[in-house]
């Protein structure tokens, strides 16, 4: 097949506000852009799908509910229903975001739709397998669907890493970054957003996430407090999950109490970054870090952790300031030095803006994608031209 033909080509992904899904939908964006037929496979319309702008078709996995069913298998539903859109779409590629179950449900649907010549490409993000995929409850699954799947790429060489040691894969893994449109990312302020930003006059401390325990949210709130002892800042939440109780009750029990503001979750991520002034991000390790770069693009400075992938997108003394997880001090010093200094802030904000748009463009991503969906549906056609070839007699 020729590399500049169109492709066919399936995408599933979890539809939740989590990184692996926002970077399986401005994938299937920009491949759609790029004039391929996108289709995306989900329990849910995923939380950045747009297809009023973009020619991507969801399909949507239903689970039924039965009495008997304590755990209603969802792998199941997703393989049918994927099994369904390839023979329907005559996929060329199956492209799965998060290793659990959406690999073992490729596979599977591979099969149930004869396709051997269909590729399965999985691309892991990071806790499918530093939390749950080496969980003894499914290592063994997650082991034989990377080894099983056509092509594996990982979101940072950190990850690769994991991979081998945590996993014990013997499969190839292609690092390939995620990435940026950094023509939407961008230091424009000029949007109309709600009071808090449009008429706040402090400096803005902003972290967006799901709020899971590994994000270490409560770290966020007690950088906050350390820096508002010295200097007048505001903390903008954005985001929600099982951390945000917690952390909404510290701070509204404080003094600083104004000074914060939960904004749940929201859509627009390239809205509101451009309002902060730094991002905080101090996960106990991040496989990457997109929202953290999509905050770079904005020209957003990231005080955050030296833990996992974040390091290869933060660059410590630059373009933000890194430190061990936990250290609050560490942290708030980080701040109060951005804070304290406008030029050296202005130097960040440039630099970070600059390394997003070179290191991290949404062109090359897509062009490394493209070339593995190619390499690998030639690889599985070579592989059915030797098992098709006659053996000739002695
Ligand atoms: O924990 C999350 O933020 C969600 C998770 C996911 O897979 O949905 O995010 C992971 O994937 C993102 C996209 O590749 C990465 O940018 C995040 O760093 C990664 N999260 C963790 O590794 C904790």
């Amino acid at each position: 097949m020729s590399k500049s033909a169109k492709l066919s080509i399936g995408i599933v992904c979890y539809p939740t506000q989590g990184g692996s899904g926002i970077v399986a939908v401005e994938l299937a964006h920009g491949l759609s852009e790029r004039g391929h037929d996108v289709h995306v496979i989900s329990y849910a319309v995923p939380a950045r799908l747009d297809t009023l702008h973009y020619d991507v078709t969801f399909h949507s996995v239903r689970v039924p509910d039965y009495p008997l069913f304590e755990y209603p298998p969802y792998s199941l539903a997703l393989a049918t229903k994927l099994s369904e859109v390839i023979e329907k779409e005559n996929l060329d590629i199956v492209h799965v975001h998060y290793a659990i179950p959406h690999a073992i449900a490729g596979l599977l649907a591979r099969t149930i739709a004869k396709r051997p010549d269909l590729p399965i490409i999985t691309t892991l993000h990071g806790t499918d397998i530093t939390i749950i995929g080496n969980d003894p409850s499914y290592l063994k699954a997650t082991r034989y669907s990377l080894e099983s799947s056509d092509r594996v790429t990982v979101v940072s060489s950190w990850l690769r890493d994991q991979v081998y040691e945590t996993v014990g894969c013997s499969c190839n893994c292609n690092v390939i970054y995620n990435f940026v449109d950094s023509e939407r990312f961008v230091p424009d302020r000029s949007h109309n957003l709600c009071k808090v930003l449009r008429e706040n006059k402090k400096p803005t401390l902003m972290h967006i996430s799901n709020f899971r325990p590994v994000k270490h949210v409560m770290d966020v709130v007690d950088t906050f407090m350390m820096v508002r002892e010295q200097v007048q800042v505001q903390l903008v939440m954005v985001g929600d999950g099982p951390d945000r109780i917690k952390a909404e009750d510290k701070l509204k029990n404080s003094k600083y109490a104004n000074d914060c503001h939960f904004l749940g979750m929201q859509r627009y991520a390239e809205e509101l970054l451009p309002h902060a002034d730094i991002f905080l991000f101090p996960s106990n390790a991040e496989s990457f870090g997109l929202a953290a770069l999509e905050a770079m693009a904005c020209g957003v400075p990231v005080i955050g952790t030296d833990a996992g992938g974040l390091p290869e997108v933060v660059e410590h003394g630059k373009t933000g300031y890194l430190y061990q997880p936990g250290d609050i001090s560490g942290m708030s010093e980080g701040c109060l030095t951005l804070l304290k200094n406008t030029d050296l802030h202005e130097g960040f904000r440039k630099a970070a803006r600059k390394r997003a748009v070179e290191k991290f463009p949404i062109s090359t991503v897509l062009d490394q994608y493209v070339s593995v969906y190619h390499e690998s549906i030639d690889a599985l056609n070579r592989e059915e031209l030797r098992v098709e070839e006659p053996q000739i007699a002695e």
